[in-house]
């Protein structure tokens, strides 16, 4: 049962403890209203999680699980890898969108014109989760366009990625997509993207619901509204989710370096080591710019998304660092208050 979720020997491994404090392995479904659904050995429960055991549970966990009538996750796994977002504000942590994820989708749909930097952000956001992103280019058959053309487009600014073609209408590309999946399979894109009908291709069923395209403007209407998982018949496991249209990149510095190679590449030719690629003399990145080999909307989305990188990793840094003051200050109180009583005593 579990298997079918993802479950392995190495899992196993790692629960050697938690089965020996009489724990079950589960792992998490979905996580809403302050419970997760999560999956054991003998099927689905609703189980609470005490906010001062570490992380809070996500969508692709592997949880150790008490038995009790009102089950627990007592503890959750090590991530293998985690999909994390900015934070949405400057008090809140950065947001784990999945773990445990071994491949990322970023789907777009071919119906509208390609988002080059959204695709460069969300590879930036799949490679430094340590997952293998693919690039689904879906709806083929209301492209206006030639899909091939649209995905040599693509495989120019996705390096090292395969780049599918999709259509749920024709059938295009869906064989081939199912055969480049292994493990655990998130679809991250925009609502409307075709998510869930390509969900539903891979799972040969009507499980996740899709919404028709508003007449216009293209948008889907938010029909996914959680991030949930499901086996898929010939093996691995998929997790749907929410239209990410606005997804922040959160200190993904490793993440970045993949997607724009090609630039670090040209980088190592530059005269100064710490050329910053703008006037400097012996720049090679400007040099291939001038020679038409490196467009330059490259290295503008480069520095873009790095800018909001790094300014999302100090913003956590300050973050961590009022946090860590305010519990020394917590602490001072509660010595102070316990000497005072005590010199009363
Ligand atoms: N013509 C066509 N329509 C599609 C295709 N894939 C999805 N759609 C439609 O696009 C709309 C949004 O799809 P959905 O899967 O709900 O997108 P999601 O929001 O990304 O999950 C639905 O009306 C789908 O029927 C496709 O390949 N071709
Ligand atoms: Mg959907
Ligand atoms: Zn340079």
């Amino acid at each position: 049962m579990l298997r079918s979720y993802g479950w392995d020997g190495a899992h196993e491994h790692a629960f050697a403890a938690h089965r020996a404090a009489g724990l079950r392995p589960a792992r998490v479904v979905l996580v809403d209203r302050g419970l997760a659904t999560v999956v054991t050995a003998a099927g689905p429960v609703r189980a609470t999680w005490s906010a001062h055991s570490g992380p809070p549970p996500c969508t692709g966990d592997w949880a150790a699980v008490t038995t009790a009538a009102q089950p627990e996750l007592a503890a959750l796994l090590p991530r293998r890898t985690a999909i994390v977002r900015a934070a949405a504000s400057r008090t809140s942590r950065p947001q784990v969108l999945a773990a445990n994820v071994d491949t990322v989708v970023v789907v777009e749909s071919l119906a509208t014109p390609i988002p080059a930097g959204r695709i460069e952000r969300m590879l930036a956001l799949a490679w430094d989760s340590g997952a293998l992103p693919v690039v689904v280019l879906t709806k083929a058959d209301l492209a206006g366009r030639d899909p091939a053309e649209a995905r040599e487009e693509v495989a120019a600014l996705a390096l090292g990625v395969d780049v599918l073609v999709t259509s749920i209408a024709t059938g295009e590309g869906l064989d081939i997509l199912a055969a480049a999946l292994t493990g655990t399979i998130v679809l991250l894109g925009p609502s409307g993207a075709g998510k869930s009908s390509l969900g539903n291709a891979l799972l040969g069923a009507e499980a996740l619901t899709t919404g028709a395209v508003r007449a216009g403007d293209g948008k889907g209407r938010h029909t996914t509204v959680h991030r949930e998982l499901l086996p898929l018949p010939n093996g691995g496991v998929l997790i749907d989710t929410p239209g990410l249209r606005a997804v922040g990149l959160h200190d993904t510095e490793d993440g970045l370096q993949q997607v724009f190679a090609e630039i670090e590449e040209l980088a190592r030719d530059c005269r100064f080591a710490d050329c910053r690629h703008t006037s400097e003399p012996g720049c090679a990145v400007r040099a291939a710019i001038e020679a038409g080999t490196l467009a330059p909307r490259r290295l503008d989305s480069y520095r873009r998304l790095q800018r909001e990188s790094d300014w999302a990793a100090s913003r956590n840094d300050a973050r961590l660092r009022a946090e860590r003051e305010n519990q020394r200050k917590a602490i001072t109180r509660h010595l102070r208050a316990t000497y005072h009583f005590r010199g009363q005593s």
